[in-house]
């Protein structure tokens, strides 16, 4: 059996790992696990936490590629998209990468609650065994103006919120970020309003384009990506996609999210991305892209309109891009 080794995400898309070879990986991967592969360390493809023996979701990776949702835009280099990151819990700079090692992992609990027909708690692993998982490549983009295009692996948040069985009244779901005061030092910064929380209406909330991810790159997600499982919401700004979910609460009160409570002049509940709608201190009309520093316009819904703008007909009174 042939296995590439090159990595699929430092080329441009059109020429990355095609379904295939993914399949056989997987399965030489599974091969690492059961011991049937001599390999060391050392010659495993992926680097990930499997080839350290740590985690136990990591034979789930990699996934099958959806090719529904692939991006005319070269890959983000997996380095750079691992290297710099939003994550204030560990520091308000891009370079906590190495701070979010100390992220505890396990146990990891899920709790699913308010409006819906029976409150539970799930371990991390039971949830994601249960749970359709695939890559799609999607573009993101940053309030403060980079944008980056990487492969998730992980879940439609449509298939969490049907397993939650929310009541018919409830209107948004609230999501909440651990808060580990033993490992995250930004916690202490007492004036930012902890914990890190995100909301979405609940037809954002089971848009098809709304994922759960569980991994990026044909990996386990990354602590400092937001493991184990973080929203990805690719038409709104990144702030949105809160990382290192504990609890999912349906609500019929609109939940207000850590930076919109920080300054909603400049961070408000729907956060779309638009070219037309500058920041209170900066121009959203181009982006930086994390790969090559290139400039290129941004797009409005970030390109995703087909697929979301509908959703927001008839709310022209809100503030639906900042
Ligand atoms: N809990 C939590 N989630 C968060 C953040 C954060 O500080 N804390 N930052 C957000 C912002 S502003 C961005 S741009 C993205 C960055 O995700 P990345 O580091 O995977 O690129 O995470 C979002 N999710
Ligand atoms: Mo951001």
């Amino acid at each position: 059996m042939l296995i590439r080794r090159n990595k699929g995400w430092e080329i441009p898309e059109r020429e990355a790992t095609p379904e295939a070879v993914y399949k056989n990986r997987r399965q030489f991967l599974k091969g690492i696990a059961a011991g049937s592969i001599g390999a060391s360390a050392a010659a495993m493809p992926l680097g990930s936490a499997l080839a350290q023996g740590t985690s136990p979701t990591a034979d789930l990776y990699p996934v099958t590629r959806n090719p529904a949702y692939t991006v005319d835009r070269e890959m983000t280099e997996k380095a750079k998209a691992l290297t710099y990151n939003n994550f204030y819990e560990f520091g308000s700079h891009k370079s906590i990468s190495s701070a979010a090692q100390a992220l505890k992992l396990r146990p990891w609990t899920v709790k699913i609650d308010g409006m819906v027909e029976k409150p539970i708690e799930i371990d991390f692993e039971d949830l994601v065994r249960k749970m359709p998982l695939e890559e799609r490549v999607y573009r993101f983009r940053c309030v403060e103006a980079w944008a980056m295009t990487v492969p998730w692996s992980g879940f439609p948040m449509k298939a969490l919120v049907d397993f939650a069985k929310p009541l018919s009244g409830a209107k948004y779901v609230e999501m909440e970020t651990a808060s580990q005061k033993e490992t995250m030092p930004g916690l202490r910064q007492f004036w930012y309003p902890w914990p890190y929380v995100e909301g979405l209406s609940m037809a954002e909330a089971t848009n098809e384009l709304t994922m759960i991810a569980t991994g990026i790159y044909g990996e386990e997600m990354p602590k400092q990506n937001g493991a184990p499982l973080r929203l990805v919401t690719p038409w709104k700004y990144g702030f949105k996609n809160i990382k290192s979910i504990v609890r999912i609460t349906f609500t019929d009160k609109r939940p207000v999210s850590f930076w919109e409570e920080l300054n909603k002049d400049e961070y408000g509940f729907w956060a779309n991305v638009n070219p037309k709608v500058p920041h209170p201190r900066w121009s959203q009309a181009q982006e930086r892209l994390l790969n090559n520093g290139e400039t290129v316009p941004t797009q409005i819904y970030n390109g995703y309109g087909d697929y979301v703008a509908d959703m927001y007909k008839g709310m022209e009174d809100e503030k639906l891009f900042m």
